[in-house]
């Protein structure tokens, strides 16, 4: 018989608060990591492809949105509780148990020698990491402009205006276009010039980037992208052709980059905004 909906978020809670108790390692702890999203790109896009550059084999719990917004009898969210800070990603190893995704890619970039190659490139590197997530969540930051469930049309339409640039608050903010100068800015401070964000090689950096660059911003105005941004576009199509990269695009990311409801957001609902932003077509379905 199939698992309702209600007693699929059971297992899943069963499975995450079994894995998040533990802060230190026990015998049960699992032997390969294990990471737990939302079933879309979103904020795990770096992690994911770090984890696919490196080899490392680990399990993905992939949530999706109507198992997180199944709500108990009390009305609460019974999935969203079982996270300690109420928030996805969680990963967790044998050495690990981190719920704050700019942590888990610092942890995971120290492993991989992909945190810069000194003391002030790991500081540059998190400048850019807290950036893409000031670019995402911060004011005016993509995510709170494009989710529009439960939130009235007029408010919607206001933080589209600001996020845009236009109105009192768009002026003020310089919205859209803040997010991305500040990426220009980051980008030509590096004084190699290599093409990388840091240093003379790809770092966790590149990844963060390039997800919140191609995979949100260009995917949402691909119009505003490419005709004020044409060096961001440049940056995203080089590092999409750094090979393990173009192979996690192609053949193993996501379909969608948010929730697959149209309901829920205004763009970045479907693969299809994904199709041709970097150059390369997915080769799954
Ligand atoms: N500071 C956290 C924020 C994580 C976060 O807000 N994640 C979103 C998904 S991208 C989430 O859990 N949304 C569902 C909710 O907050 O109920 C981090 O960076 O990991």
């Amino acid at each position: 018989m199939e698992d309702t909906l209600q007693s699929k978020v059971e297992k899943i809670i069963t499975l995450v608060e079994g894995l998040s108790t533990k802060t230190t390692p026990t015998s049960t702890t699992p032997t390969i990591p294990t990471l737990v999203y939302f079933d879309v790109i979103g904020i795990a896009w770096p992690i994911r492809c770090l984890l696919h550059l490196h080899n490392i084999d680990y399990n993905f719990i992939a949530i999706s949105i109507q198992q997180w917004t199944y709500k108990s009898a009390n009305g609460h969210q019974p999935l969203k509780s079982a996270f300690n800070n109420g928030h996805v990603p969680l990963y967790i190893d044998q050495g690990v148990n981190l719920n704050q995704s700019n942590l888990i890619l610092i942890y995971l970039a120290q492993q991989t020698r992909m945190m810069g190659d000194n003391k002030t490139e790991a500081l540059a590197i998190e400048s850019v990491l807290l950036h893409c997530y000031d670019a995402v969540f911060h004011s005016n930051g993509l995510l709170s402009v494009n989710i529009t469930i439960n939130i009235p049309a007029q408010v919607v339409q206001a933080r589209l205006d600001a996020f845009m640039g236009q109105g009192d608050w768009g002026l003020v903010t310089n919205g859209y276009h803040n997010h991305l100068n500040a990426f220009v800015k980051l980008l030509e401070a590096n004084e190699l010039k290599s093409g990388f964000m840091v240093g003379s090689r790809l770092s966790v950096a590149d990844l963060s980037a390039f997800n919140i660059l191609c995979n949100w911003y260009k995917a949402f105005d691909k119009e505003v992208f490419l005709k004020e941004f044409p060096i961001l576009d440049t940056y995203i199509q080089r590092i999409a052709l750094i090979p393990g990269i173009s192979d996690y695009i192609r053949n193993k990311q996501e379909a969608t980059t948010w929730f697959d409801l149209p309901s829920i957001a205004l763009k970045l609902t479907s693969s299809k905004e994904l199709e041709g932003l970097v150059g390369l077509s997915a080769e799954h379905g």
